[in-house]
């Protein structure tokens, strides 16, 4: 049976002392967070301050669906794993407590998502140099390419588990046909039924990709990087949430960020809300995110990459253009299915909502049907404003 508030902050605040093994001053548990899986708290004390994250039975969006209760475990060995290759990306982890499923972190204090900072008009905390240089390297060394490959002492947390079955089911199935848990702006059915439930070819290159993310162990991902698991903190991104990571595609990592910076151009296209933000800027960070991580990631593949690789383009150049494909499915499972992005749903009115869905319907589609390979910022500018033509009306 689920614990009580009382009893759960009880817990933490136990969970805190036997760790220390000292009784905490004057402890305060707080719920802070909002998040779709786990309860988030943070746990003060004279001379303590750490956020929790408690793995319940189910997720917190949807009490019918039961989940593993190690999340946590494996959150904390992805950040201790990521941490060792990231210029200060990610959050220190304290402990995780096997018996409570609860994870330690450390506490920012109260700060920003990058969602939220992209929702403001900053597109500047977009840190896109670091981040495009995390994501190389993070996968780099932990992917089938490198020659010494450290994730061994703890590989099997990192198997394809139940999260990564959810992301099957939300991102490349239910979108995809009428299911219960797809809702969007009512206007648009007849719109989500031509583009998407009767669309063969779309389900066809979904069902592809699928095969590719169950299948393809490249690298440990981070499984969920999409602009609300990362902080912005004074100019400083910082990864967090990553319950989701798992042995599989990089190109995943990178079209889930890719796909939220398309949404923040629509948002910004279609709902210009104050002056002097530049909605074409944040493509050209897009591009400029693959093409960064391009660059690193050939160059630690031809430096430490095993012998018998193909050549770092042909491996680079199959991860950015499949990163495109996951790009489209991450835009159209949050338009139409489970757990939608507030890039596309917070301050803005009925219309403004229904035309950013239709864009990002339009932009998952075409990705999806043809493939696009991008050879400039124009280029993709040129696609996103094409789709913004044809889905604003
Ligand atoms: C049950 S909701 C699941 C979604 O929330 C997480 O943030 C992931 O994006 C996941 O797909
Ligand atoms: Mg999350």
């Amino acid at each position: 049976m689920e614990k009580t508030d009382f009893e759960l902050k009880k817990e933490i605040v136990s969970a805190v002392s036997q760790q220390l093994n000292r009784v905490l001053k004057s402890p305060t548990v707080t719920e802070i967070g909002d998040g779709n899986i786990n309860r988030v708290f943070r746990v003060s004390a004279e001379d303590v301050s750490m956020v929790v994250k408690y793995a319940s039975e189910s997720a917190v969006i949807l009490p019918t669906i039961k989940l593993s209760r190690n999340r946590g475990d494996r959150e904390g060995k992805y950040l201790a794993l990521a941490g060792k290759y990231s210029r200060n990306m990610l959050p220190k982890v304290y402990f995780y407590d096997e018996n409570r499923f609860m994870l330690f972190i450390e506490d920012f204090g109260s700060v920003s998502t990058l969602s939220d900072k992209l929702i403001s008009g900053d597109f500047d905390s977009f840190d896109v140099e670091n981040m495009a240089i995390f994501t190389a390297e993070t996968c780099f060394f932990t992917s089938r390419y490198a020659i010494t490959k450290p994730v061994k002492d703890h590989s099997d947390i990192f198997n394809f588990h139940d999260l990564c079955k959810l992301t099957q089911q939300l991102v490349f199935e239910q979108p995809f046909y009428s299911h219960e848990n797809n809702h969007f702006m009512p206007e648009n059915r007849s719109f989500v039924e031509e583009n998407v439930y009767n669309n063969s070819l779309l389900k066809e290159r979904a069902e592809e990709l699928k095969h590719d993310f169950i299948n393809n162990h490249e690298a440990v991902i981070h499984g969920d990087l999409h602009t609300a698991s990362v902080f912005s903190i004074d100019g400083r991104n910082v990864v967090f949430d990553a319950e989701f990571s798992y042995n599989g595609p990089i190109a995943f990592d990178l079209g889930n960020i890719l796909a939220h910076l398309l949404m923040t151009y629509f948002r910004w296209s279609v709902a210009p809300k104050s002056n002097g933000v530049d909605a074409e800027t944040i493509i050209r960070k897009a591009y400029e995110y693959l093409e960064i991580f391009r660059k690193r990631f050939s160059s630690l593949t031809d430096a430490s990459g095993k012998e018998e690789l193909p050549d770092s383009k042909s491996i680079v150049e199959r991860i950015i253009s499949f990163s495109y494909g996951y790009a489209a499915v991450e835009c159209l499972r949050r338009v139409i299915g489970l757990a939608k992005a507030p890039i596309f749903t917070r301050d803005l009115s009925d219309g403004e909502r229904a035309a950013i869905e239709r864009c990002l319907i339009l932009a998952g589609r075409e990705l999806l049907e043809k493939d696009h390979c991008f050879v400039s910022a124009n280029d993709l500018l040129g696609f996103v404003k094409e789709v913004l033509m044809k889905g604003r009306n």
